[in-house]
């Protein structure tokens, strides 16, 4: 860590986060643009304080359900989720059986290397995706996201894609994949074209799903819901406006 944030600091968390941004940029995990979209997910962090929204449990819940129940579920690591929270990704594939594979919007050299890294640091055993395993290409996709493994993204019929760009999570729900991301921005047209929409802070939505995940692995027909994602986009900028409409109380008081 390159700055000691004090653990008493008002914005310890949100400064750690950023930090662990910052280094990975330096280490190569990070593309530039990924401070960017960070700092975008930030911003849609504030507008709903900071916390999971009703919405968003039961997203997560049906995430869950989809994880459990696919025959090929593939978690899709980009550089801010390896930067941000490593060690939950390897513990959501091992609870959900779920393979990890490196996909990237920015192939640039070396960067796969150091998020292999990273997942290896954090006990991942396999890891898809890589350089001389990435031989398949998504159709009707040009960003380099279209490069993907044979053994993984290309056969899955669950993908995890948390904080992903809109053309790709198109395509993949195009090839009738049943596509699970994370957003913080509802508006996004990857909340919009995935399967199911989790708007909420990764860092907050992976525990809730690996736990979700480990207490129904015997029994994931419990998780079984009425799900319709269109609503529960609704339901999440809905519930943003009300706790906005809170603090213009609050300031009125
Ligand atoms: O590592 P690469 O090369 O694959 O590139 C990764 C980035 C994130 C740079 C790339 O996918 C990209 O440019 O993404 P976008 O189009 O900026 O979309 C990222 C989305 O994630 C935005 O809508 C952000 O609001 C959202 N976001 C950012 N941080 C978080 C987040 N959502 C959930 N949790 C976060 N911590």
């Amino acid at each position: 860590m390159s700055i000691n944030i004090p653990k008493d600091h008002p914005r310890y968390h949100s400064l750690l986060n950023r930090e662990k941004i910052i280094e990975g940029m330096h280490n190569k995990v990070v593309a530039p643009a990924g401070l960017i979209a960070h700092g975008r997910g930030e911003a849609f962090d504030y507008l709903m304080g900071e916390k999971t929204l009703p919405s968003a449990h039961t997203a997560i819940r049906q995430a869950a359900y989809a994880l459990l129940t696919a025959k090929h579920p593939v978690i899709s690591v980009n550089g801010n989720v390896a930067a941000l929270c490593p060690e939950l990704l390897v513990k959501l594939a091992n609870t959900s059986g779920a393979k990890l594979e490196i996909n990237l919007f920015y192939r640039e050299p070396g960067r796969e290397e150091a998020i292999e890294a990273v997942l290896k640091k954090h006990g991942a055993k396999q890891i898809l995706g890589t350089t001389e395993r990435a031989t398949a290409t998504i159709p009707e996709l040009s960003s380099d996201r279209r490069r993907v493994d044979p053994d993984g993204i290309l056969i899955a019929d669950c993908v995890f894609v948390p904080l992903e760009d809109g053309d790709r999570t198109e395509a993949l729900v195009r090839m009738g994949k049943t596509v699970i991301t994370v957003d913080l921005n509802p508006l996004s047209r990857t909340a919009h074209t995935a399967s199911i929409s989790i708007v909420d802070n990764i860092i907050r939505a992976l525990p809730l799903l690996i736990e979700n995940i480990e207490k129904n692995k015997h029994k994931p027909d419990t998780l079984k819901q009425k799900y319709d994602n269109k609503k529960i986009l609704a339901a999440a900028i809905t519930e943003m406006a009300q706790y906005l409409t809170e603090k213009a109380k609050d300031q009125n008081q």
